[in-house]
């Protein structure tokens, strides 16, 4: 593996490192607090190509690989973990469905708005009733004529409340077996009738990316829009889930290092002891530990993203890079607050959000016991 970035990478890497650097990071303290959605930063980041980094060119996408994608989120990620959120959920959850399965009509109306950000969309699997164990949804929708007939409920669904398009998961088929076999993806409109969206969820972290429950009441979704094979929902949502974990192993990644340099210039700046912290022995064992799990969830990103952009099966690998990174963003943030003691637990210093962001990257998009059943399933498979 080649762990040189290649010139168009590079360039990727700096254009939104620029723009986190000069626009998001101001930003980020403002809108945790406000919670407010980042309409206009995330718009300015589709005209940069940011939002549709892997989609074709000729479907309104940037046409870069997915070691682009890590590392541009990985800037994005560091300055502002929601805006992170967003980022991520476009780029793999919502466009890499669609590049994978759209028909040409559906990549007009969907993917190429979606790659510029100028229509929102969402990704819609879980339920109140079907998190961690994904295949028993509950959400139906029943064939009729030329469209199908949608009622369900949805949670915890990424810019829910503020999305253009819904990419949802239903059961078409209730008595398959097994039941996975039963589940269809349907691309709904947000102003189709019977849609509506709940308030948003007042959260721990990441509190500008939208999170709402939605309800779907008689929905009627014409059968275009369906996207892949009747049955096939269920594989769709694993593989576009695949790609999704390497994106949120990027936006951990972002976390952690965001981490890492904060406690670095607090520690040469605070003086305890007659001395600056990063002369005490116990502070640089955090440091050195904090810099080595960086690096190490970086590696295992790349390695992930390098298996994707290759077109081999990347599931291992993306599970043990979300799980790695993960774990080493909430571990990360706890050390940096131990470094900046008192002040690391008010809001003036952005390691007290970095520790409350930190904490969704370890459950959303699949949490860590079930990349750990995945992992398991690979090493112990005959
Ligand atoms: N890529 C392609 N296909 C996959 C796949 C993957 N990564 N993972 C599973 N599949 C396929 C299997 O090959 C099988 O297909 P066939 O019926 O054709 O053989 C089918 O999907 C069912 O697989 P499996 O039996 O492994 O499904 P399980 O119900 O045991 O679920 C886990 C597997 C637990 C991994 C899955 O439910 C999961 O990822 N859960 C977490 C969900 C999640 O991340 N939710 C967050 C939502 S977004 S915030």
């Amino acid at each position: 593996m080649n762990l040189n970035l290649t010139d168009e990478q590079r360039m990727i890497q700096e254009l939104a490192r620029d723009f986190a650097t000069d626009v998001l990071a101001p930003a980020a303290p403002i809108i945790d607090q406000t919670e407010e959605y980042p309409f206009d930063n995330c718009r300015k980041m589709g005209e940069l190509g940011l939002m549709g980094i892997e989609v074709p060119e000729e479907d309104g996408g940037t046409g870069a690989d997915t070691v682009s994608y890590v590392v541009a989120l990985e800037e994005v990620s560091k300055a502002c973990a929601s805006t992170g959120t967003i980022m991520s959920v476009n780029n793999s959850l919502v466009c890499h469905g669609l590049v994978k399965c759209a028909t040409p009509e559906q990549r007009e109306e969907y993917l190429r708005p979606a790659a510029s950000f100028e229509r929102i969309g969402t990704f819609c699997l879980s339920e109140p009733e079907a998190g961690s164990d994904a295949s028993s949804q509950r959400t139906r929708a029943v064939r009729d004529g030329d469209h199908y007939v949608v009622n369900g409920a949805k949670n915890f669904i990424s810019s829910g409340g503020v999305a253009d398009f819904h990419v949802v998961f239903c059961v078409t088929d209730p008595d398959a077996q097994p039941r996975h076999r039963g589940i269809s993806c349907l691309l709904i409109d947000a102003e189709t009738p019977g849609f509506s969206a709940g308030r948003p969820e007042k959260k721990l972290g990441i509190r500008a990316a939208n999170t709402s429950a939605l309800s779907f009441e008689d929905c009627t979704v014409p059968l275009s829009n369906r996207l892949g094979g009747e049955g096939e929902g269920f594989r769709l949502a694993m593989e576009v889930l695949d790609a999704g974990r390497i994106g949120i192993a990027a936006q951990a990644l972002g976390i952690a290092q965001a981490c890492l340099e904060a406690s670095r210039d607090y520690a040469q700046e605070r003086e305890q002891f007659g001395k600056p912290l990063a002369g005490h022995q116990a502070i640089q064992f955090m440091i050195a530990d904090m810099a080595t799990k960086t690096e190490a969830a970086r590696l295992l990103t790349l390695k992930a993203a390098v298996k994707k952009h290759q077109k081999e099966r990347y599931t291992l690998e993306a599970a043990m890079a979300k799980l790695y990174a993960a774990e080493t963003a909430v571990w990360a943030a706890n050390k940096a607050i131990q470094i900046h003691g008192g002040y690391g637990y008010i809001r003036e210093y952005n390691v007290e959000r970095y520790f409350r962001d930190a904490k969704i990257t370890e459950i959303y998009e699949g949490t860590s016991e079930i990349q750990r059943m995945i992992i398991a399933r690979y090493m112990l498979a005959d």
